[in-house]
């Protein structure tokens, strides 16, 4: 949908120019609600992708959110096809519940870290060898690998099943991210082996430049996304899912935030927080922006 014509390919895609003039990259939005019109299609877009993206989603009627309220969105519009705006696991998601809608992506080469850390022949095989344990996998994994798994988790809800599993006595094989298996350890004391994955963002932010940033702000109230390493979660305020980061940004009693997530995470924070800061965590790199999401 996103490439008709002669663009059709993702190389093809990788070569639309980043940095589009104003006419153009409004030329190409209104192209963009045409074609969602006439092929009755819905946009569905993750909190990490270009804000351009998440406003068009938003005026043409479908839903900015993270991976799983996107396929629940998609499965209960009346739309036949869902164009998903996000990485390969987010339309595996949307298929997933909704079998028989066709789900689209401007490309299928934005994948996840995650994701491709956890192929599902090596994961099936650390599964055969603790064939005691419930195996918990997160959203970030591919389809096959969800299929090997005995429960599928996002970072919503995460703590909760795994407390639910423990309490019934279960002993946990967890997978992929190992930061954010680390930190439910950490909250439900449960008995837990890692696959050895992470975000090749939130691996990337920085305790000792945070720490520092803090005394910079000392106002200023730290969210952190729990695939971030422990000793950064250790100086947040609110640790949680990309919903939980926005619902804290929107209650806790504050003006200003530092961030740790994905940077797309900051379109949404502005637009429901008007007046209040938002500051990105350092990171060893550049910024917290995924090229991929
Ligand atoms: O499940 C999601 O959408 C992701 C990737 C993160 C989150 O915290 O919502």
């Amino acid at each position: 949908l996103m490439t008709e014509g002669a663009s059709c390919t993702a190389s093809a895609w990788a070569r639309v120019p980043v940095a589009l003039s104003a006419t153009d990259k409004s030329a190409l939005k209104e192209r963009i609600r045409r074609l969602l019109k006439e092929r009755g299609a819905v946009l569905v877009a993750h909190y990490y992708v270009d804000a351009d993206l998440q406003d068009l989603a938003e005026e043409t009627g479908g839903c900015v959110s993270d991976s799983l309220e996107m396929a629940r969105f998609g499965r209960d519009h009346a739309a036949q096809t869902l164009v998903v705006s996000g990485v390969r696991f987010m339309g595996e998601t949307a298929k997933i519940l909704t079998p028989s809608k066709r789900v689209l992506m401007p490309t299928l080469e934005a994948t996840c870290s995650l994701d491709v850390g956890c192929p599902v022949d090596l994961f099936s095989a650390f599964c055969d060898q603790h064939p005691d344990r419930t195996v918990v996998v997160y959203a970030n994994t591919s389809a096959a690998v969800k299929a090997r798994a005995d429960w599928l988790v996002t970072s919503s809800c995460a703590l909760d099943i795994v407390r639910a599993l423990k309490d019934k006595g279960h002993k946990i094989l967890w997978a992929p991210d190992r930061h954010l298996g680390g930190y439910i350890q950490r909250e439900t004391g449960a008995d837990m082996v890692f696959w050895n994955g992470a975000c090749i963002v939130h691996d990337e932010f920085k305790a000792f430049e945070l720490a520092a940033l803090k005394k910079e702000h000392p106002k200023a109230k730290v969210l952190v996304h729990p695939e971030s390493p422990a000793d950064v979660v250790r100086l947040a305020d609110a640790v949680g899912s990309t919903s939980a980061i926005l619902k804290a940004a929107r209650e806790l009693d504050a003006q200003e935030f530092i961030v740790a997530t994905d940077n797309g995470m900051m379109h949404m924070l502005r637009q429901q927080n008007p007046g209040k800061v938002f500051i990105e965590a350092p990171t060893a790199g550049n910024s917290a922006t995924c090229k991929s999401c």
